[in-house]
C-alpha cells in the first residue's frame, strides 16, 4: 500500500487535486484507493464534490487530522492496511496540519507501507496574506514535504512571478509544480505525484 498525504492551508486546492489523482489511478492504473478525508461534512463542499466524483468513499472518522488527534489517524491507516487492502491510501490532512510532522508518525507507526509521500498545496493567491498572518505554519508546511503544488495560477495577480519566487523560497530540494487543480492538473504532474520509482 502507498500512502500519499496531502496537506496545505485551509482551500489551498486539496481535495480537487486528490480527486483527480484518485480518478487517475482507478481508471488509468487499475488500482484501487481509499481515502481518508478530514472535516468531512463540516464545510459541506468536500461532500458534494467527492459525491459527485463516482468515487466509492467511505469516510472513517469525522475528526481532524491534525497532531492532537494522531492516533485516530494511526488506526484508521492500520485498519485500511488490514481490512480494504487497497493499492493506494490518500489521506488529506486539515489546513493546520503540517505534512513532514504526520509522516514522520506514520513512518513510525505504520511502516508496512511501500511508499509514503508528503505533497503540499499552497494557494498562491493568498499567500502573501497567509503567510503574514501564519507563519511559521504554512512555512512548515513547505519545509517539510516531498513535493510541492503552487496552485491557483488562474486568479494570481501581476505579482504571479514574485510570489513563486518568494514560495519556492521555503522549499528544499524537491519537485516543485505551478497548476490550476480547478481547471484539471496536469498529466504529467499528476504522474509525477503518483511516481515512486
Ligand atoms: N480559481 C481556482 N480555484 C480553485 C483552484 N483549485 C481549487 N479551487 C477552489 O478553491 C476552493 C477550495 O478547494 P478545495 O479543493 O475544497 O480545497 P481544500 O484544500 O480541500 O479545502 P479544505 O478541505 O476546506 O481545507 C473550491 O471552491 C475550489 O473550487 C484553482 O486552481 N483555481
Ligand atoms: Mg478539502
Amino acid at each position: 500500500m502507498r500512502i500519499l498525504l496531502f496537506g496545505g492551508f485551509l482551500g489551498s486546492g486539496k481535495t480537487t487535486t486528490i480527486l483527480q489523482i484518485a480518478k487517475y489511478i482507478t481508471e488509468n492504473k487499475h488500482e484501487t484507493v481509499a481515502l481518508i478525508e478530514n472535516e468531512i461534512g463540516e464545510a459541506g463542499i468536500d461532500d458534494k464534490l467527492l459525491a459527485d466524483s463516482g468515487l466509492q468513499v467511505k469516510p472513517l472518522f469525522g475528526g481532524c487530522v491534525c497532531c492532537q488527534i494522531t492516533s485516530d489517524l494511526i488506526t484508521a491507516v492500520r485498519e485500511i492496511n488490514e481490512t480494504i487492502k487497497p493499492d493506494w491510501l490518500i489521506i488529506e490532512m486539515t489546513g493546520v496540519a503540517i505534512p513532514g510532522n504526520i509522516a514522520k508518525l506514520i513512518n513510525e507507526y505504520c511502516n508496512f507501507y511501500t511508499g509514503l509521500k508528503t505533497i503540499t498545496i499552497v494557494d498562491m493567491a493568498r499567500w502573501p496574506e497567509l503567510k503574514e498572518m501564519l507563519e511559521p505554519l504554512v512555512t512548515s508546511q513547505l519545509e517539510k514535504t516531498d513535493f510541492v503544488i503552487i496552485n491557483k495560477v488562474d486568479i494570481a495577480g501581476a505579482d504571479r512571478e514574485e510570489i513563486i519566487n518568494d514560495i519556492k523560497g521555503f522549499v528544499s530540494d524537491v519537485p516543485i509544480k505551478v497548476a490550476s487543480a480547478a481547471n484539471q492538473l496536469p498529466l504529467a504532474v499528476i504522474e509525477e505525484v503518483i511516481d515512486f520509482a
